[in-house]
Parts: C-alpha cells; structure tokens; sequence
C-alpha cells in the first residue's frame, strides 16, 4: 500500500488530487474521485459565486470525504469566489494560474488548507512563507494553462526549495509515472487527463473520444505571444491560433478574443474545429474510459509493484 504524509495532512487514503480543469472538473467528478480515496477538486475556472456554492453544496450531498476548489486566478470572478469557500468552509483550495498571494491570510486564518500550483521555486517559496500547506509544481506536459518547466525538472527543483510537502503534476497518467514522481521527492500528484475520461465525468462525449484517440505529438502549446501559453490537442482552432500569433498584422486583443468561449465550446459541445479540447501530453497514454475508482486503484497497484522491484537496479 502507498502512503504517504499527504495521506494524514488531508485525511485521504491515495495520495492523489484530480486536477481542477475548467468546464469539466463539477461536484460529479471530484465526489467520485473523494469516494475512491483520492482529493476530488471542484474547477471555479470562470464561474461565479452562485454556480460554485451549487457545485459544493452538490458534492456534499454525494461524499463525506475531503475535496477541493481550484481557484483559477486570472478569473474575473477570483475575489467573490476566494469569500465563497471561506464562507462554505471548504476545506482544501488549490490555486492555478497565478500568484494567490492577495487572498492567502484571509485563506489560512480561516483554517483552509491551501495548496497552490506554482511553475517555479520563486512562487513555491514565496507561497510556503505565506502560509501554504503544500504545493503542486506542474511541469509543462499539462493540459491547459502551463509554465516554461518539465515535471522532471521541476518537481525535484521545488523539493529542494521548501519543507513543504510538493506535489508533482504534468504527464502524469500511470503508475509509473506516480511511482517517478516520488522518486524526484514528491508525496502525491495530481492528474487531469486521465481523469477527463473518468465514467464519471460529465465532459461532452466527442471529448473524450478525441483523448481516448490521441497520439504522442498531438498536443500543441498556443498563446505564448499573449503570455499565457494554453496547451491543447491540435485540430482546426488551434491550427488557426497557431497561425495567427505569428501574424503581426493581428492585435493582442483580436488574438485574445479568437481564444474567448472556445473551451466551453470543447466541454459543453463537443465542438470538434472550433473547441479548445485542453489536454495534458500524457493524453496518448489514456486508453480506457473507467470508474475514477478502477483508475485510482490500478494506478497505484502498478506503482507499487514497480516500486517493489525498484531494487533490482542496486547491485
Ligand atoms: O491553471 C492551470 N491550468 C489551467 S487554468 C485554465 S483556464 C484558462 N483558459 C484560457 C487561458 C488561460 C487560462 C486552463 N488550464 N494550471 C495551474 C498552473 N498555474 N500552471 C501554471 C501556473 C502558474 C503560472 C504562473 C502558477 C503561478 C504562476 O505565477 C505567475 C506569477 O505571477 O509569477
């Protein structure tokens, strides 16, 4: 069985949070990932208060277990929804995109649990002084919004830079890459790709079809001129996004608003050219649609048994 201190810190059996992906991540999703032993995550993305206090008083209806909000940062919404889970108690938040810094007294004095994803060991020190309880450090292979570092640069690079405990994430799929990421010095990791094909994920179906078919190269990282590079499988939209970051006859605000809409249009839709279908690098290595359960519990059979024979290499 793998344990580990995350275990305790959050009253969870599997050291494993369900990544907060945007339009996808509802009560649906993280209750069954809190029923299988995992930390099952409510996406805020770009919601109000009163769509969240609907989803988090939802997940309690279908588990007592721990969960969390994912607070994405650049949201118009972040200061009504950083009041919300104050006022609802929750009792973990995960931040993204950005310095959480603003709301983290209010945050810790409340007895939150915060963890944010940061993509540097600037961010990651600065969060620990500040009173965060661990940090996920998310490499590049993500879907969605990422940093400029791989997990296996960065996971171990943050390790050194806290006492916190750190959490990997980014390519993350497997087994084996639960059981690499404790090896670079994590204690747990959070996955979204894997879990986006989940039973239990609400997800448009076509989806979760394109990630169930993907291939290795599939992904494309788009918006770096604006920023915020948003790493996607490739297909129509993101050809055209593609095209026009290196187009100097397009304004920023022009490029911003071809991206505006289009992940609602992948989740709620199914929108197949013009949706922006979020997934992380690992996303050829998912291949079955599964209970959130069946894909904990093998994973981590799988990690164990690799980790079991993990001496063989040491003569
Ligand atoms: O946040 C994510 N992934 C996301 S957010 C999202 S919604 C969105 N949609 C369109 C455009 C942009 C966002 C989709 N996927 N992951 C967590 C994450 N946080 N990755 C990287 C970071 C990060 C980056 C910079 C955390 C902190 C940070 O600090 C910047 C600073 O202020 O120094």
């Amino acid at each position: 069985m793998i344990k580990t201190e995350l275990c305790e810190l959050l009253n969870i059996r599997y050291p494993i949070f369900q990544g907060g992906m945007a339009w996808i991540a509802d009560a649906s999703l993280a209750a069954a990932v809190s029923n299988a032993g995992g930390l099952g995550i409510i996406a805020a993305m770009n919601a109000n208060a009163d769509w969240l206090r609907e989803e988090i008083h939802k997940v309690r209806t279908m588990t007592d277990k721990p969960f969390g909000v994912n607070i994405m940062l650049m949201s118009p919404f972040a200061d009504e929804v950083s009041d919300l889970v104050v006022e609802e108690k929750v009792p973990v938040v995960v931040t993204g995109a950005g310095n959480p810094g603003k709301y983290m007294k209010k945050w810790v004095e409340a007895g939150i649990k915060v963890i944010p994803v940061v993509a540097s060991t600037a961010m990651a020190r600065l969060v620990e002084r500040s009173g965060a309880t661990a940090v996920v450090a998310e490499g590049g292979e993500s879907g969605g919004h990422i940093g400029e570092l791989t997990t296996m640069t960065l996971v171990p690079q943050v390790c050194d830079a806290v006492k916190i405990p750190v959490l990997a994430a980014g390519g993350i799929a497997d087994g084996r890459g639960i059981a690499a990421a404790l090896m670079l010095g994590a204690c747990g990791v959070q996955c979204g790709t894997r879990f986006l094909v989940a039973k239990e994920c609400t997800v448009h179906q076509n989806y979760k079809n394109k990630i169930l078919k993907a291939k290795d190269i599939d992904t494309i990282a788009t918006g770096k001129r604006l920023g915020h590079p948003v790493r996607c499988l490739k297909n129509q939209f993101t050809r055209e996004l593609f095209k026009q970051e290196y187009n100097s006859n397009i304004s920023d605000e022009e490029l911003e608003k071809m991206g505006a809409g289009a992940l609602r249009k992948a989740a709620k839709e199914g929108d197949e050219k013009n949706g922006s279908f979020m997934a992380g690098q690992c996303a050829a290595m998912v291949h079955k649609e599964q209970t959130a359960q069946e894909m904990i519990e093998e994973m981590f059979a799988q990690a164990e048994e690799i980790l079991n024979q993990a001496n063989r290499f040491c003569k």
